[in-house]
């Protein structure tokens, strides 16, 4: 055996393990080569077996020649995987990106209620001036909402709130009124509340009366407080709350729990007066808003207040008129009706 030939037979050894291992297309197919290109019983390695039948003397370059040959497969080997599982690695990146450009799956967003938006708005007037908020029940006694209010059983306002009786005594409230009573029980002046909430009547709906409504409550109970002050309150909030270019006005009138009382009327915003046919308004020209007046003395007393040192004033007023005016909506039963393609028009989301 001669040097030359375990050298041609190392380099064909070598060839055929490098053309396998260059033909890998993957890096599994590159690892199940591996037994046979660098096992224990690769033909390289089984070159050292030869050995034997060399002169002693040639056997230091023979094994050297077959141990260079195996680490250049060696390294192809390793310079193969590291190309191979990069190239993987770049496909899968790839194959596995992400369009964060893609619009993403439609989750509805609900936007607060006109009405919502509107007893939001009045609050924000009447905390600016210094008044807290306030509220009571909807299941109210006939007393809070009727006896304290200085509404005795036998009078007729009693008719003009026709209610909803739940038991002997307990009615669904008529008006926000009875929450004056309740915190005039707990608070001492000076007070300065308006309480918002959901009233109940008997009333058939139209355009503009619904049986299930709201209102704000106003009420300030301090020492000589004047109709002046109830006259500069309340036209203040509504020039905060509708501009000043809608005419506000004062009208008597009468409620048994203020003496002496006012109903205010807004101008209407359909027709400001020009219209004799007008549904809004009826032809009137003016939109009643509110009720308001000086809390009755006996309502006072009622709570046990001494009319001689405190006196206040008091308003009601009804959220859906209110909200009517401020969008231009001319049918209350928009706001019960559900319908999204009115309520999209009020995307205000807190
Ligand atoms: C009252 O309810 C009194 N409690 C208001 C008040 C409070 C006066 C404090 C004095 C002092 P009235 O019944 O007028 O008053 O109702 C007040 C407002 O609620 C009305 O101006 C109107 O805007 C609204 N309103 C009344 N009935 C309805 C209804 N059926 N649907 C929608 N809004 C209504």
């Amino acid at each position: 055996m001669e040097l030359e030939q375990i050298k041609s037979q190392s380099e064909e050894a070598e060839s055929a393990a490098l053309a396998a291992l260059n033909a890998a297309a993957t890096v599994s197919e590159l690892e199940r080569l591996k037994p046979e290109i660098l096992g224990k019983k690769c033909p390289l390695r089984q070159l050292m077996k030869l050995l034997g039948q060399l002169d002693a003397h040639l056997r230091p370059a023979a094994g050297a020649i077959i141990n260079e040959a195996v680490s250049r497969v060696e390294r192809a080997y390793q310079d193969r995987l590291d190309h191979l599982r990069e190239a993987e690695l770049e496909k899968r990146l790839i194959e596995e990106k992400i369009d964060i450009s893609l619009p993403p799956s439609f989750k509805a967003t609900g936007t607060l209620h006109p009405l919502t938006l509107t007893v939001r708005e009045i609050e924000r007037i009447f905390v600016s001036m210094g008044y807290e908020v306030a509220t009571g029940p909807e299941v109210e006694t006939e007393y809070y909402n009727f006896d304290a209010l200085n509404i005795p059983p036998e009078h007729p306002a009693r008719d003009m709130h026709d209610t909803f009786f739940l038991a002997p005594g307990t009615i669904l409230r008529t008006h926000t009124s009875p929450v004056q009573i309740r915190y005039m029980r707990t608070h001492k002046p000076p007070i300065a509340i308006i309480a918002p909430g959901r009233v109940f009547r008997v009333d058939d709906i139209d355009a503009t009366h619904s049986p299930v409504f709201h209102q704000v409550e106003g009420l300030l109970v301090d020492v000589d407080v004047s109709f002046a002050h109830l006259k500069g309150t309340l036209t203040e909030f509504l020039h905060a709350m509708f501009g000043k270019d809608l005419a506000t006005r004062f009208r008597p009138s009468y409620f048994p729990f203020t003496e002496p009382s006012a109903e205010v009327d807004v101008q209407c915003f359909a027709c400001r007066g020009t219209n004799a046919e007008c549904r809004i308004c009826k032809g009137t020209g003016w939109i009643e808003v509110l009720g308001s007046g000086m809390v009755h003395p006996k309502v006072l007393e009622n709570v046990g207040l001494n009319p001689k040192e405190v006196s206040g004033f008091a308003f009601g007023l009804g959220v859906e008129r209110f909200a009517m005016l401020r969008y231009g909506i001319t049918n209350i039963r928009n706001f019960y009706e559900n319908d999204l393609r009115f309520l999209r028009q009020f995307q205000q989301r807190w």
